[in-house]
């Protein structure tokens, strides 16, 4: 047969146009969970391929916020280990921990609730993550990995699909 060709009918269907929202919605902008466990190179490139940038926590209603997301999709995160990326590394320069996209340190003052003892990972840990599971603190662990993360995008082009009604 050939296809290029070929003539279908269809009997019994009406076409109908329906809003697109009814078929895919698109993701809010904001901070957008990653819902599978990358290491934390893996997030930068994923968050620059949807023109956004890793989320990175500086106050505890965003940790709180991401915290709350996280467990609520960590079934599907399927994680390995708990907690999620929080956006602060120390690889540049060791003991020296600095907005990943920014490259800047935290200001004085600034929010990074360590769990006691952390950051204990000197060379070895250098991308900080947060628990969630009886405690929210942060932990520096090693970065590769792998955490599920969230990226900041201002645009969001990623939609869910949702099945036509
Ligand atoms: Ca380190
Ligand atoms: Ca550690």
């Amino acid at each position: 047969m050939n296809w290029d060709t070929v003539k279908l009918q269809l009997w019994n269907m009406t076409d109908s146009e329906m809003p697109i929202e009814s078929i895919c919605y698109p993701i809010s902008p904001g901070d957008v969970l990653i819902p599978s466990p990358r290491n934390f190179d893996s997030l930068i490139d994923l968050c620059q391929k949807f023109h956004g940038e890793v989320s990175v926590v500086t106050s505890s209603e965003q940790h709180s916020k991401l915290t709350s997301t996280y467990k609520d999709s960590a079934a599907s995160c399927t994680n390995p280990y708990d907690g999620y990326w929080v956006g602060w590394w120390d690889r540049p320069s060791e003991g020296r921990f600095v907005d990943v996209n920014s490259m800047s340190p935290l200001a004085p003052g600034g929010y990074q609730p360590w769990f006691l003892g952390e950051p204990n990972g000197r060379e070895q840990e250098n991308c900080a993550i947060s628990w969630t599971e009886t405690i929210s603190n942060w932990n520096d662990a090693r970065c590769d990995l792998e955490y599920c993360g969230f990226c900041h995008l201002e645009h969001a082009p990623v939609f869910i699909l949702r099945g036509t009604p």
